[in-house]
């Protein structure tokens, strides 16, 4: 099977939510939570996060989160990062008793996939936002099906993440095979999520590679880019039947005194200008 079909098949059994003029939705990614030591690359953003996150719940958003959110390469143990991260699950529960939750797995949490019974959350593999007015439809999904190491070979990559670059991260060295650390890698991730959009005529919206992405008719690809760069974290919003891509970062005022600001970092792209 190849990359084209193992894309398609994560839209097999996704759930489709239904997009009004009035809906609010934020799409966030790649969060990689971790269990609070010197390899959770989460820890240092957690407070950008958890006060994005809040802000979208107070304003009624729907939040999706697409795709490793939790680190279950480099950890076994989903306790012990809910423990560790106990705020942003607090905020998590609430979105889910108000209905507005939507958790899709990625790799580096393909376990989840499995989890259903267990856990309190449920997982999906991809996502589809049906539009009330053109009913056309966007496709979300994390982006690894186009990676054969990230998906095919996956066991074997978790080892390798595991035992071997995990160790290594920590004087430096990157993985490799790493979509996110790995710029060719990435490039080529790039193109065959953007080659399935195009194929099959479906604005897509992915994870994975940790470089947000916006699209256009032509080059109907986004991405929500990642909560574990340096100081700042990104999200696509959706709001009055626009995308945006937002920045969230620590600022200064004048007094001095810190606050955590949102900052639009594309112009809002209309879901009519995609279909
Ligand atoms: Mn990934």
């Amino acid at each position: 099977m190849g990359y084209l079909e193992r894309i398609s098949r994560a839209f097999e059994q996704a759930p489709r939510l239904c997009v009004t003029p009035s809906s609010r939705i934020v799409i966030m990614s790649d969060c990689h939570r971790g269990v609070g030591n010197a390899n959770d690359n989460f820890l240092k953003n957690e407070l950008l996060f958890t006060s994005a996150l809040k802000t979208y719940y107070q304003n009624n958003y729907t939040y999706i989160e697409l795709g490793d959110g939790d680190e279950l390469w480099e950890n076994r143990n989903i306790r012990a990062i809910r423990y560790i991260h106990e705020h942003v699950f607090c905020v998590l529960e609430q979105f889910k008793k108000a209905g507005r939750l939507y958790l899709i797995y990625g790799n580096h949490d393909i376990v989840k996939s499995r989890m259903t019974d267990t856990d309190s959350f449920d997982y999906y593999s991809g996502l589809l936002l049906e539009d009330s007015i053109t009913k056309k439809t966007l496709y979300l999904t994390h982006g690894h099906q186009a990676d054969f190491f990230n998906s095919v070979l996956w066991r074997f990559t978790r080892f390798l993440v595991r035992y071997i670059w995990k160790p290594l991260e920590q004087i430096g060295v990157l993985d490799p095979t790493s979509a996110a650390a790995n710029y060719r890698t990435r490039d080529k991730t790039e193109q065959r999520l953007l080659n399935w959009a195009v194929q099959n005529q479906h604005p897509l919206i992915c994870g994975h590679t940790h470089r947000a992405a916006t699209g256009s008719h032509t080059s109907p690809y986004f991405n929500s880019g990642c909560c574990i760069y340096p100081g700042s974290i990104t999200a696509l919003e959706l709001e009055r039947r626009c995308l945006t891509l937002v920045k969230w970062t620590l600022s200064a005022r004048e007094n001095r005194t810190l606050y955590v600001a949102r900052e639009p970092m594309s112009p809002e792209i209309p879901i009519d200008d995609l279909l």
